[in-house]
C-alpha cells in the first residue's frame, strides 16, 4: 500500500500547479509542543478517511473541526492533504490556517521539493518529512530546504533500523515514532517505548496513531514521549473537543 501511495505521488507532483504566493504568519511547532500547558503536547488531527480505515468520518467539516479543537486549547493541528487516500485536501489547511493561532502540520507524502514550495505557499507551519519512504539524504535535504525557507517538520520513523539510518546523517529537531506498521497498517504503543532510548536528547519526541485513550497518552508519556499526534480517537466523536477534555 505505501509503495502504491508514493507511485500516486509521483504522478501528483508532474501535476502540481503551485498557488500564488501569498503571506502566512508562520508558528513554531517545536514552542508550541515545548511550551505546552496540557499533561503533554497534543496535535490534533483532521482527518476524514485513511487506506487503512476507509471513512472515518461521514460528515466532515474542517473547519468546524479546527474550531472546536481550538475551543480546547490543542498546541497543534495536522491536517491530512492527500486527496486519494485520505480524502484530504491543501484547501483544507489554507482554510484551517486562516482561522486558527496554533501551528499547523501538513501531512502528506513528501517526495519532491515542489511540494515543499506548495506548502509553503497553502500556509502550513510545518510539514511531515517519513523515514519509510526517503532515503536519510534526500530527507536531510528536504528538512534543511524547509527549514530555510520557514517551516518545520517532524520527522517520522516507525522502526529503530531506519531511525539508525537517519540519525547518521542528522538529529531532526522534532521525532516522530509512528506506532503504526504503515506496511501492515497495525499499531502499538508499545513501539514508542522500544524506541525511546534512541532518540537524542536534543530531540522532541512526538507518539504518533494509535493512541485512543487517556490512558494510552499517560502511557507514551511514561515512556519518555513530550507529545502524542492524535487522529482517528478524536474524530470517531460527533464533537472532537470532546474526546480531547477526557
Ligand atoms: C494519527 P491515529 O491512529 O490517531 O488516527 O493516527 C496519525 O499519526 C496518522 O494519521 C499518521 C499518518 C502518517 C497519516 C501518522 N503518520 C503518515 C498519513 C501519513
Amino acid at each position: 500500500m505505501l509503495t502504491k501511495i508514493i507511485e500516486t505521488k509521483y504522478e501528483e507532483v508532474k501535476k502540481i500547479i503551485l498557488p500564488e504566493y501569498d503571506i502566512f504568519d508562520r508558528k513554531s511547532l517545536y514552542k508550541a509542543l515545548h511550551n505546552s500547558n496540557r499533561e503533554i503536547g497534543l496535535i490534533a488531527e483532521v482527518k476524514k478517511a485513511s487506506p487503512s480505515k476507509g471513512i472515518i468520518r461521514q460528515e466532515f467539516n474542517p473547519t468546524q473541526i479546527a474550531l472546536d479543537y481550538m475551543n480546547v486549547h490543542v498546541d497543534a493541528m495536522s491536517v491530512l492533504t492527500d486527496e486519494l487516500y485520505f480524502q484530504g485536501s491543501s484547501q483544507y489547511l489554507r482554510d484551517i490556517k486562516e482561522l486558527v493561532d496554533v501551528p499547523v502540520l501538513r501531512k502528506d507524502f513528501i517526495v519532491d521539493s515542489l511540494q515543499i514550495e506548495q506548502s509553503v505557499r497553502v500556509g502550513a507551519d510545518a510539514i511531515l518529512l517519513i523515514g519509510e519512504v526517503l532515503e536519510p539524504t534526500q530527507l536531510h535535504e528536504f528538512y534543511s530546504e524547509a527549514y530555510e525557507k520557514g517551516l518545520e517538520c517532524l520527522v517520522e520513523v516507525h522502526s529503530y533500523e531506519i531511525l539508525e539510518k537517519i540519525l547518521k546523517v542528522f538529529e531532526p529537531k522534532i521525532l516522530g515514532v509512528n506506532n503504526r506498521n504503515l506496511k501492515t497498517f497495525s499499531t502499538s504503543i508499545l513501539q514508542t517505548k522500544e524506541l525511546v532510548t534512541y532518540i537524542p536528547p536534543g530531540s522532541l519526541l512526538v507518539s504518533e496513531s494509535g493512541i485512543h485513550s487517556h490512558q494510552d497518552l499517560l502511557d507514551v508519556k511514561g515512556y519518555g514521549a513530550k507529545a502524542v499526534l492524535v487522529g482517528e480517537a478524536f474524530m470517531k466523536v460527533e464533537k472532537p473537543g470532546d474526546a480531547v477534555r477526557e
